[in-house]
């Protein structure tokens, strides 16, 4: 479904075409791409601009990451193009109309600033492991009345977040933190690929790998970090922390 329409389809003029997707699902990633397997431009991720747009064939969206995308349907010479998730055909564009160049996407975007981070950053450990719909953080499932980190306003920290497998369906967790939008420092010890160097809040970590992000809380108050496979979330993966 798409905005909550079976079939959907959206009627496209030949144009550049801006699109804002939201996996929304409970536990499906996506893997999304252009039926003809055209290449189109990343704009955004997670927390709003990329510093450039980045031109690619294929999109990757664990649930609730989020992207821009900007699709050249002047170049469509058919009338007919399918938004895929792998074979699967999710979205219909029904493509008409003259063609129009009259749009031009800006070669810099943005100035994605480097969060400032300290010679001696406080550094977090979160491992995460699952057992079917159930898992947990640490070791700990989910409790209302724990505090489980303790975190200095204003002070940039680097969460490593660890995906441990699990017994029963291990897989890929999207870990989600509220309260700020971070930068991906690493992922299994490689710079980030380009579609992770903007600001996000949701970072995808599968079975066995380990990303370290940059973190910083302007805002005092107690917020969460939990899975965002909605069935996980509810099954005990989610912790609180306190901005003091
Ligand atoms: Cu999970």
């Amino acid at each position: 479904m798409v905005n909550g329409t079976v079939n959907p389809y959206l009627n496209v003029n030949r144009e550049l075409v801006r699109l804002r997707l939201l996996n929304g699902s409970n536990s499906q990633n996506f893997y999304l791409r252009l039926s003809d397997g055209s290449s189109f431009q990343q704009i955004a991720s997670d927390g709003g601009f990329l510093s450039s747009p980045l031109t690619t064939r294929a999109l990757f969206l664990a649930p609730g990451e989020r992207a821009e995308i900007i699709v050249d349907f002047s170049r469509i010479d058919r009338d007919r193009l399918f938004l895929m998730n792998g074979s699967l055909a999710i979205l219909d564009f029904m493509v008409s109309g003259q063609t129009s160049n009259s749009a031009e996407i800006p070669q810099s975007l943005r100035d994605v600033q480097a969060i400032p981070i300290g010679t001696n950053p406080k550094t977090r450990l979160f491992e995460l492991q699952s057992m079917g719909v159930n898992g947990t953080i640490n070791g700990k499932f989910f409790d209302m009345d724990r505090i489980d980190e303790e975190v200095n306003i204003n002070e940039t920290e680097i969460w490593i977040i660890r995906n441990i497998g699990g017994m029963m369906q291990p897989g890929g967790h999207p870990f989600h933190v509220h309260g700020t939008q971070f930068q991906v420092l690493s992922r299994n010890g490689q710079e980030p690929p380009p579609a992770e160097k903007g600001f996000k809040d949701t970072v995808y970590v599968d079975v066995g790998e380990e990303v370290a992000i940059k973190v910083q809380f302007t805002h005092k108050g107690i917020y969460m970090y939990h899975c965002h496979i909605l069935e996980h979330e509810e099954g005990g993966m989610m912790g609180q922390f306190r901005v003091e």
